[in-house]
């Protein structure tokens, strides 16, 4: 026999007061024992309310934003009867503990984050990135229901990368949906889904390893540099069919005429650096072999291939928060001391955070040196949506066979990652033959 009973808020514990933050039903609704009503928000955690029988809902007694404690009624319920559900219900104090649970879970983690972040007096220069607040937001889980969550779950999205938009932080149903329209239109604009699916990678998941079972850890929330730069990477380094062809360049004359132009200028006269000679001979070589100079078009339909007229290069700047790329602007219309002191200047910006996004944006090709660092040769990831960047590291000195004896002359490896969709193994052996030309005979620039 149906009959309609009221259902109220169950024990809680010592919760009282707590707001509705989302009713998960509405008159008509058919619901199971078990399945959520409700969800409640204390400060600390969140709660979805178990319905403690089948039926049909009748009248909701609640709103959302109405503070709820033990024992208010929250709908009428139609009882199913003889359709009870053989899924065991909760028990009030199932119910309390999990709301207990969350909140003690919460409050550890803040302990815990601050507790482990570094005094002032022991790390001034982390005070400005407020340690514990970060370590807090890295350890503390993403604050969101658990029907939210659990529709999270079922759509396979990781919470931990939503953007909430709800009070407090909170992540709200429509954030999930958002994240995952954007999500899919990224994708598609690049190619990578198709409506009718098979184009998915089928990875493993990602080891969730507890590091702390094996020895001391010591967890640092990642810079903003480093969160948006690795997100880039690993977007180009997946979706961009990437090959490295590697040469060398005899640079023994242009690096004894940089030298002696820095003596001649003295220490007042601002430095000639290897790389501002790098950009100039990038660009004769972009002009010789446009498609570097280049990007794919993003409409949809028939691929085509944007060749720029202008010539934008970027340098890899190495910083204490990470790696950018500022861009010097038309690098063919200016010298290569023009180049030097932009490249000084952008670079003491990027050190000091200062870049804005008009010095990092437009950029055509990418220089990445190593060689005031060291290595022999490495393999850079483009810098989408360019089709290609060269990689220099260190110059030494040589033995080179030059027909009648070794002489010793002054190498520097360069290394060229291009895109495979845009141009060929052959396209940039080419390109990086013309560039090692104009490097071992710089005046060839000009022609
Ligand atoms: N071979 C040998 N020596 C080199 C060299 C090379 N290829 N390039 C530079 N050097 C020398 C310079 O001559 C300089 O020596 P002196 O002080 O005696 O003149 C010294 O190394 C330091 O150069 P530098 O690296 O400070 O200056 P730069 O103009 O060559 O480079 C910049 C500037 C901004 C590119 C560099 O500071 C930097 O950030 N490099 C790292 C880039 C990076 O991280 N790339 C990796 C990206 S992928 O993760």
């Amino acid at each position: 026999m149906s009959e309609i009973r009221e259902i109220c808020v169950p024990d809680i514990g010592d919760f009282k007061d707590v707001p509705v933050i989302e009713v998960l039903v509405k008159p008509g609704d058919s619901v199971r024992a078990e399945e959520s009503i409700l969800t409640l928000e204390s400060d600390k955690a969140t709660l979805d309310v178990p319905c403690p029988l089948s039926g049909i809902v009748e009248s909701l007694m609640v709103n959302v934003g109405d503070r709820v404690s033990k024992g208010s009624a929250i709908l009428r319920l139609k009882t199913a009867g003889e359709v009870q559900s053989g899924i065991p219900v909760p028990s009030k104090a199932t119910v309390a503990a999990s709301f207990e649970q969350q909140a003690s879970a919460a409050a550890t983690a803040a302990a815990t984050a601050a507790a482990t972040a570094p005094r002032p007096a022991q790390s001034p220069s982390a005070m400005p990135s407020a340690p514990g607040q970060l370590a807090a937001k890295t350890t503390v889980k993403p604050h969101a229901s658990p029907s939210v969550r659990r529709y999270a779950r079922e759509l396979g999205v990781d919470i931990g990368k939503v953007a909430p938009s709800g009070k407090h932080g909170r992540i709200l149903h429509d954030d999930v949906q958002r994240y995952v329209k954007d999500t899919m239109t990224r994708l598609e604009a690049v190619g990578q889904v198709s409506v009718s699916g098979g184009g998915g990678l089928d990875l493993l998941p990602w080891p969730k390893v507890d590091f702390a079972k094996f020895g001391e850890i010591e967890v640092k929330p990642l810079s903003r540099i480093k969160k948006i730069s690795g997100q880039n990477l690993g977007r180009n380094w997946v979706l961009i069919p990437h090959v490295t062809n590697f040469d060398e360049a005899d640079i023994t004359e242009l690096e004894a005429f940089r030298v002696r132009l820095n003596q001649e200028a003295g220490k007042e006269g601002s430095k000639l650096t290897m790389l501002a000679f790098l950009i100039k001979a990038a660009v004769a070589t972009l002009k010789a072999y446009p498609e570097f100079n280049s990007s794919l078009g993003t409409d949809p339909g028939e691929p085509t291939l944007v060749l720029k007229r202008y010539y934008h290069i970027g340098f890899a700047a190495d910083t204490p928060n990470g790696l950018v790329v500022p861009v010097i602007r038309d690098a063919d219309q200016k010298g290569v001391r023009e180049i030097a002191a932009e490249c000084g200047e952008l670079a003491r910006k990027a050190r000091e955070g200062k870049l804005g996004p008009a010095d990092m944006s437009g950029g055509t090709f990418t220089i990445s040196s190593l060689g005031g660092i060291g290595g022999t040769g490495f393999t850079p990831i483009i810098n989408a949506p360019e089709v290609a960047i060269l990689g220099v590291t260190r110059a030494q000195m040589k033995p080179v066979w030059d027909g009648n004896t070794f002489v010793p002359r002054l190498v520097l490896p360069l290394s060229l990652s291009w895109d495979h969709r845009v141009v060929d193994g052959a396209a940039a052996a080419r390109f990086l033959v013309h560039l090692a030309g104009l490097l071992a005979d710089f005046r060839r620039v000009m022609l």
